[in-house]
């Protein structure tokens, strides 16, 4: 059989019939009218010459016909490649220029930039789609067959490549198998206990790991259905929620929705299951929804680079603070960062994760996917954390120089390097402070050459033309010397420190 994603979650589907997905308004596709939707859009990849291996890279915004396209290039054996939507032009330079696509689907609206680049870059195709599913790709395949011959794929296949933003500066391409996705989606449908009769309230963007893997592949593995919202908007959350049985969230969702009267027992009455990941969730916030609604929320922990790696049971003790034990069919352990020596139960070091899960490597980085795993086959996550006896993990802290603002990755470095490029900037720092709506509040330190004539402003406009909004600082602030260790090195720790009430925690939890 072959080991094409779709192939396997068609076979698996039952009820053909029933809605796969639901719009806001109640507007349903189901799997049957997916399946052709998906179809359509596999002919129109085939009529634009993608074979199975091209890149398709896409940067659009949510919508239902943006998941079909994503099916159709497992269909034709091409690799999804999509792209934040917040990343700027400049930013969308490097990846299509990296991943070389046979094709580029973008939102009408940036079109002229995107044709401007894919000129520049060789790119054969651009096709656009907007955010109601409209644009040059729902067009030219409207006529097209609704049948298409699924490509046979090997679970060692390319299914996707997800950029993450690397430490040194440039981003890595993590390339996902077939058997990756496949693997991770089948162990957490179970583990969590999705059925055809789940509703999972969908308000995660669909460019990252949790909104696009975790969230639409478990769905797809179990046949059941989600409610897609454009956006988290708490307004439609508790409209939809008497309607849901799951959602899945980063932090940041829970904290806002504890911000709000409307969170009562009643109005989640519906539901079975809230899983939280992405980022660290306070053991407060764990404790505060519990209180307001008596579900204990599902915290797991995973990366791009390996799907889900740990999960606090669904049956079982669910620990505030843990992100709980490993799941079935992966290994985790937790070494000496220095010299690799396994540490035992209860002791911090880092992270090391191995199973079907791991991911292929970094796109045309060998050397950068090599430093990254141990001669024994372990992927190096860069977070520390530690093991207990009953074999939970508890995340402590990062090895890697990297800030979480709302489930997103923004690295220091990347910003630095920006910020460091500027007139009349001497150097900088930018460092994460615990931020009371983020979690952490990307924050530059920067030091001015003398009679510079910089302000916030100055650098926020110039940062906002390089990078996504996400990874602006909320604050630049501005000091005669950054503290040094006597090797030179900055001490972020220190920074830390001292601007750690910079976003003062509004709320009790
Ligand atoms: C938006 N802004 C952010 C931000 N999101 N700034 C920092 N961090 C973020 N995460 C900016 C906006 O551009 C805006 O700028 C200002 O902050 C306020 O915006 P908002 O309206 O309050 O934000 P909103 O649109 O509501 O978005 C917040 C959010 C969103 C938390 C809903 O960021 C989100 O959906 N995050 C989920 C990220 C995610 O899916 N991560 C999974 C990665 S996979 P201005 O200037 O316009 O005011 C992964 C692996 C795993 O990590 O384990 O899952
Ligand atoms: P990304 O590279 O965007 O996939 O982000 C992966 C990183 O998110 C991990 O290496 C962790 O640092 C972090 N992360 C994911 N889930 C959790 C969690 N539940 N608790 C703490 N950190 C998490």
């Amino acid at each position: 059989m072959s080991g094409n994603l779709f192939s396997l979650i068609r076979a698996r589907t039952e009820r053909v019939s029933a809605p796969f997905i639901v719009s806001p308004t109640g507007q349903a596709t189901s799997y049957e009218a997916a399946f052709a939707e998906s179809a359509k859009l596999a002919n129109l990849l085939v009529s634009k010459g993608v074979k199975p291996g091209d890149r398709v890279a896409v940067q659009v915004e949510k919508s239902a016909r943006a998941l079909m396209l994503y099916l159709a290039c497992l269909r034709v054996g091409a690799v999804y490649l999509p792209l934040n939507t917040g990343y700027t032009l400049a930013e969308m330079e490097y990846f299509i220029g990296d991943a070389e696509p046979r094709v580029v689907v973008c939102d009408p609206a940036k079109l002229a930039g995107i044709s401007a680049l894919a000129r520049e870059l060789g790119v054969a195709h651009v096709e656009t789609l907007d955010r109601n599913g409209i644009g040059t790709v729902s067009e030219e395949s409207g006529d097209l067959a609704t049948e298409f011959s699924d490509v046979e794929r090997t679970g060692d296949d390319l299914a996707a490549i997800l950029y993450t933003s690397g430490t040194t500066g440039r981003s890595k391409g993590a390339m996902l198998t077939h058997a990756n996705l496949t693997s991770n989606a089948s162990v957490l449908k179970g583990s969590w206990r999705f059925t055809a009769d789940d509703v999972l309230l969908h308000a995660l963007p669909i460019f990252h790991t949790h909104g696009l893997f975790v969230a639409t592949n478990v769905t797809l593995m179990a046949g059941s259905s989600m409610v897609l919202l454009p956006k988290f908007d708490p307004d439609e959350i508790f409209r939809l929620l008497p309607g849901a049985t799951t959602m899945m969230g980063v932090p940041t969702f829970y904290t806002r929705l504890l911000d709000d009267p409307r969170l009562t027992r009643e109005t989640t009455a519906n539901m079975r299951l809230f899983v939280s990941g992405s980022a660290p969730l306070l053991a407060e916030t764990h404790r505060a929804w519990e209180q307001r609604t008596g579900h204990r929320i599902l915290e797991r922990y995973g990366m791009t680079e390996t799907n889900m790696i740990t999960s606090n049971p669904y049956e079982g003790e669910r620990i505030p603070g843990s992100v709980g034990p490993a799941l079935s069919g992966i290994s985790v352990r937790v070494c000496d960062p220095e010299t690799g020596a396994a540490k035992p139960a209860g002791e911090v070091g880092m992270i090391q994760v191995k199973g079907p899960n791991v991911f292929k490597g970094y796109w045309r980085m060998p050397e950068k996917t090599a430093a990254e795993f141990t001669p024994d086959g372990y992927f190096i996550t860069g977070d520390l954390g530690k093991i207990d006896d009953n074999n939970y993990v508890s995340i402590v802290g990062r090895g890697k120089d990297l800030v979480i603002s709302g489930g997103y990755n923004v690295y220091p470095k990347e910003v630095e390097t920006e910020i460091d490029a500027m007139d009349g900037v001497f150097e900088s720092a930018v460092i994460g402070v615990p931020h009371h709506d983020f979690g952490e509040g990307v924050t530059a330190v920067v030091v001015l050459n003398k009679g510079a004539n910089l302000d916030e402003k100055g650098v926020l406009s110039v940062l906002e033309s390089k990078l996504a909004k996400y990874k602006l600082p909320k604050r630049v602030l501005f000091v005669d010397a950054l503290p040094r260790n006597t090797m030179g090195k900055v001490l972020k720790n220190e920074l830390r420190q001292t601007y750690k009430d910079l976003y003062a925690l509004k709320r009790a939890v």
